[in-house]
């Protein structure tokens, strides 16, 4: 795990795959794995607040960090899951970060939902367009890690709103810098702190 860690640190985007793959080969745990490099991309966020590096170095990790995700995707999947229904997920507008919405669309997918990603920098009204071009979904999920973007999170909601679709769809935040008061005050249903709960809260959704 500390060589991953490192090479994520490092932006070993050329290394990674075959590290993962040889410690997935050695019995790893697939979330062991990817809270190593969690771990690594905060230390990431912690040096760059500090000026120890810039921008590139950024991109390398993030980059790395999503080659190693993505061979850890497969086993992270059940296959005899029932489908559970769909999960529009996103990233909001003005935030080009998507390496937690994407895992929380892994672990969201992996729990047996069949996930639109709308991808990163998404707007309230692509938000409404999926969701009315998809009249069958009841979960959407909004992401956002910059404290100037988190606005566009209330404005996506309130777009839904006023797209008279609120009633139908459960709308469920997270990211860094949002929590459950956040939550509550722009009228979202369910803020969760990390993929996995994310997972959890969805199934609970689709139970009631
Ligand atoms: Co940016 N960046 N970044 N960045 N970046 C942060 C967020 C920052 C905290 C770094 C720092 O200064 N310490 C800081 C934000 C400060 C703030 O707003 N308070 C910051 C900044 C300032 C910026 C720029 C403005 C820098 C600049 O240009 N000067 C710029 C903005 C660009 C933009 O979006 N418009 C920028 C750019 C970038 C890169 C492009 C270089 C790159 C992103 C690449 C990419 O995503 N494709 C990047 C990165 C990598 C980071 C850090 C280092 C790591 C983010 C990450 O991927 N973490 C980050 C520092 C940090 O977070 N410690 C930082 C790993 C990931 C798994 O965690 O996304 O938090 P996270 O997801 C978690 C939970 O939050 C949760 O689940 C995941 C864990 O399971 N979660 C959800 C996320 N979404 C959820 C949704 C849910 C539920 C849970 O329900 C739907």
């Amino acid at each position: 795990m500390e060589k991953i860690k490192k090479a994520v640190l490092r932006g070993r985007t050329r290394k990674i795959e075959a590290m993962v793959q040889e410690a997935l080969d050695d019995g790893a745990e697939p979330m062991e794995i990817i809270s190593a490099m969690i771990e690594a991309m905060d230390e990431i966020g912690g040096m760059f607040q500090r000026d120890e590096i810039f921008l590139p170095e950024m991109m390398a990790s993030a980059q790395t960090m999503k080659d190693g995700a993505a061979i850890v995707k497969p086993y992270l999947m059940d296959e005899n899951t029932v489908s559970k229904g769909k999960f529009i997920i996103g990233t909001v507008q003005g935030d080009k970060h998507d390496i937690g919405k994407n895992l929380v669309a892994m672990m969201v997918e992996s729990a047996g939902f069949e996930v639109i990603d709308l991808g990163a920098d998404v707007s309230p009204e692509m938000f409404v367009k999926a969701l009315k071009d998809n009249p069958d979904c009841k979960l959407v999920g909004l992401s956002a890690l910059l404290t100037t973007t988190m606005e566009a999170m209330r404005a996506t909601v309130d777009a839904i709103r006023d797209a008279g679709l609120r009633d139908r769809v459960k709308i469920m935040v997270g990211g860094a810098p949002v929590n459950e008061e956040y939550a509550a005050m722009i009228g979202a249903d369910a803020y969760t702190p990390d993929a996995a709960a994310a997972a959890v809260k969805a199934k609970e959704f689709v139970r009631q």
